[in-house]
Parts: C-alpha cells; sequence; structure tokens
C-alpha cells in the first residue's frame, strides 16, 4: 500500500488567555496595600508554516491533535502571566486548511516559507490592579483568561506545478520527467508504477518550471475507480496539461481511443478538459507509431491542440515540446491561491447560547462558568463589573431578545440570578 497520505483531518486549539490575578499589596507596617494582581498571559496562537521539504500528509496519520499552550495566570506584585508560546504546524506547500462542518477554506499554504496564523491565542485576563479607581479602592475581582475554541480541521495537499502530465498507465509519463528534469522517479514496464505525485523543474532556454508526474488515469478514474481519481487534485493546480500518449499501441490499445478517454476523465473531474493542452506522441521509435501520429493529427486537425512526436526512452524530440511548453507558459496567467475565508465572524454569537428551561433563561457558552468563577458575588463592586461584562458581551440583549423581562430567573452554570435591565 502507499503511504502517500494527501488528505486528513485533524484537530487544533490555541491557547487560552491566562486568569488575571486577585492580589493586594503587603509589605510590613502597611496595613491595607492596593490591588496588585497581575494579568494573565496570552495563549499561544496556532500557526502553519509551507514547507518545502514535505511532500505529504503522511505525519499527520501519527499525530492529529495540536493544542497551543496557554497563558499562565497573572499573579501579585503585578505580576503579568507567561503568555504561551505558538504552536508551529508544518504542512507541505500546496496544502489547504478546511473547516471540516462547513468546508471553507481557511488557509492556503500557496508558498514556499508562508507563515500564517490559523487561529489566535485567547487574551489574558485583566489583574485587579486595573479596577482600583477612587471609590473602588479595593476591587476584589479580576478577569478571566479568553477561552478558545478547538477547530476541526481538514487537510488537503493538492500540490502546485505549472505543467502536469497525465495518460493512460506506462505510457511514459515518468520516462518524460526523468528527460526534462533532474527528478529520478521510479519508471518500469508495468501500469502504477508511480504511485505518488513527482515533481521537477524544467529549465529551458533561461525558463523554468514545475512539472508535475501523476499516476496513470484508467477509464472510470473521475469517478473514482481505479487509482487515478485521487490523483487528478494534483493536476488541477497547473496551468498546463502535456496529454502523454503511447502512439504505438504498444499494449494494444488504439491511441486515438486512449486520447478520448482520458479526455472524459479530465471532463468528469470538472473543469480540467479545458485547461490548455500539449500532446506528447510517446514511443515515436517502436512500430506502428507513424500511421498512427497521421491518424491523430487528422482527428485533432483545427482544435488547435498541437502533437509533438518523441521518444522518452530515446529522449529524443523534447526541445521543440519544451520550447512550445515554455512559450505557452509565458502567455498564460499564473496559478491563484484559493480563496481564503476567516473563520472568526461568527465565533462571538456562537459562543453564547441563552435557553428557556421551565421559564428560567439559561446561559452557556465557553466563557460563561469562568465568568461566574471570576466573581465575587459577595462584593458590590464585583457585580457590578458581572453586569457590565454581560452588557458588552452582548448577553443583555440576547437575554432580552429570547424574552426575559425584569425579575426572571437567569441560570449561569452553578449560579442563578435575577434578570435586571
Ligand atoms: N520503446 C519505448 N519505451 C518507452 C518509451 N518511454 C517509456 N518507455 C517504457 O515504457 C514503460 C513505462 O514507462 P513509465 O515512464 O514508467 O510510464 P508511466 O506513464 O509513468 O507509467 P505509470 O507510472 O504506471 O502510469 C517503461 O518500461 C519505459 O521504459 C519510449 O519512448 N519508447
Ligand atoms: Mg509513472
Amino acid at each position: 500500500m502507499s503511504l502517500f497520505v494527501d488528505k486528513v483531518s485533524i484537530r487544533c486549539k490555541a491557547g487560552d488567555g491566562g486568569n488575571g490575578c486577585v492580589s493586594f499589596h503587603r509589605e510590613k507596617y502597611v496595613q491595607t496595600g492596593g490591588p496588585d494582581g497581575g494579568d494573565g498571559g496570552r495563549g499561544g496562537d496556532i500557526v502553519f508554516v509551507a514547507s518545502e521539504r514535505m511532500h505529504t500528509l503522511m505525519d499527520f496519520r501519527f499525530k492529529r491533535n495540536f493544542v497551543a499552550p496557554n497563558g499562565e495566570d497573572g499573579s501579585g506584585n503585578r505580576c503579568k502571566g507567561k503568555s504561551g508560546e505558538p504552536l508551529v504546524i508544518e504542512a507541505p506547500v500546496g496544502t489547504i486548511v478546511r473547516d471540516k462542518a462547513s468546508g471553507r477554506v481557511l488557509l492556503d499554504l500557496f508558498r514556499a516559507g508562508d507563515r500564517r496564523v490559523l487561529q489566535r491565542g485567547g487574551n489574558g485576563g485583566f489583574g485587579n490592579m486595573h479596577f482600583a479607581t477612587p471609590t473602588r479602592q479595593a476591587p476584589n475581582f479580576a478577569k478571566p483568561g479568553e477561552k478558545v475554541q478547538p477547530m476541526e480541521l481538514e487537510l488537503e495537499l493538492k500540490s502546485i506545478a505549472d505543467v502536469g502530465l497525465v495518460g493512460f498507465p506506462n505510457v511514459g509519463k515518468s520516462t518524460t520527467l526523468s528527460v526534462v528534469t533532474a527528478a529520478r522517479p521510479k519508471i518500469a514496464n508495468y501500469h502504477f508504477t508511480t504511485l505518488t505525485p513527482n515533481l521537477g523543474i524544467v529549465r529551458q532556454d533561461g525558463d523554468s518550471f514545475v512539472m508535475a508526474d501523476i499516476p496513470g488515469l484508467v477509464e472510470g478514474a473521475a469517478d473514482g475507480v481505479g487509482l487515478g481519481h485521487d490523483f487528478l487534485r494534483h493536476i488541477e493546480r497547473t496551468r498546463l496539461l502535456i496529454h502523454v500518449l503511447d502512439i504505438s499501441g504498444s499494449e494494444g490499445r488504439d491511441p486515438l481511443e486512449d486520447y478520448d478517454a482520458i479526455m472524459r476523465e479530465l471532463e468528469r473531474y470538472g473543469d480540467l478538459k479545458n485547461r490548455p493542452m500539449i500532446v506528447e506522441a510517446n514511443k515515436i521509435d517502436l512500430p506502428g507509431s507513424e500511421e498512427n501520429l497521421a491518424r491523430l493529427r487528422e482527428k485533432l486537425a483545427g482544435t488547435g491542440i498541437e502533437i509533438y512526436p518523441v521518444s522518452a526512452a530515446a529522449g529524443k524530440g523534447f526541445t521543440p515540446l519544451m520550447r512550445a511548453v515554455a512559450a505557452m507558459l509565458r502567455m498564460l496567467p499564473p496559478i491563484e491561491p484559493f480563496f481564503e475565508e476567516t473563520p472568526f465572524e461568527d465565533m462571538a454569537e456562537e459562543q453564547i447560547k441563552v435557553e428557556v428551561e421551565d421559564g428560567v433563561y439559561v446561559l452557556s457558552g465557553p466563557s460563561m462558568q469562568h465568568l461566574v468563577d471570576s466573581v465575587n458575588f459577595s462584593d458590590e463592586d464585583s457585580l457590578n463589573w458581572f453586569h457590565r461584562t454581560l452588557r458588552r458581551w452582548g448577553v443583555i440583549d440576547r437575554l432580552r431578545e429570547a424574552g426575559a423581562g425584569e425579575g426572571d430567573t437567569v441560570r449561569l452554570g452553578d449560579m442563578e440570578f435575577d434578570f435586571v435591565e
């Protein structure tokens, strides 16, 4: 079985912010010092880096859970908690990071070295030193650190190359790559020698471009039959296709029928059929090739698709073919990265839920219990702050929308209180 992996699900979570601290200055002979509780540190970010060293997502089969460290809590004497280090996840260039549930593209690691923050760590909470006012000299509360929700992600590798080689198995795609680039893919006289995409760089008259060799396609490949389907994603991000044919028909198939079969596969997969294309009529050294070449020329006359006869085994005929490829690439637009959507807009909304159970308005959300935990309910200042926080987070509005009126009971974690506007 191939160890090539180009689609995986993982889970990640940026660090939570550290809690602010409640503390009062203590010193010999000083009776009541001011508040000196420091702030919590920021949680570590989840960062993705596009690595040129990696070529598959195989590493993610063994490690699927990524958790960045939390920020540390603040402490007395105005000490701020340490922030969490970012957690850096390396993935191959061309990896697309999606939100698993919605399928939305969050990141496209398009260029080598790209360093992108996927999820920010939570902010640290303020320590009580921030809450002293002339009228409130001993604030008995601090702010909790911001909590971060875990994310379920799907990673998909879609190689990025200028040119993709397509064709039936055994027609000579890998041999072609080995002739025009320094890549040394496995070449052998059986079907599906190539099981994972190979990339190489072609240098031609001062131009250079990346070429991708993928496993052979068979009929039905676009429907998921055979091996080929999975690999079509690796030519989706190419600007031009080289359609390789065994023009000699050495395996008993008619190269013209091969041509149509591959075009059907490309069409079924999406818009690949309309990708600019050049035909490489390979194995021209074998008997029967010239007649087939003449028939193919007739078939494609008027389509604008150029045909270049070559012998990959002998390394012959490639200069005109590669020049034609380079000339076409110069005219074609560059490959664009996928459009990225931010997952963050609706986060705040999702975080707080209001449900009505037996006339009690029940609040839930990741930050809610934390909020309750950080309130000192016997301290009036703390209660005021709690109320202001609920208002600022939009919770009061949400309760009102849900129908809550003055005096109704609101439950939050293990705490109940009366609703006041
Ligand atoms: N006679 C002749 N044989 C060739 C030529 N090009 C490739 N071959 C042979 O055809 C066989 C298949 O070549 P590969 O390059 O592995 O073919 P492929 O298209 O990559 O095959 P898969 O990876 O299985 O899809 C090998 O035995 C090659 O030596 C050619 O121009 N002439
Ligand atoms: Mg091959």
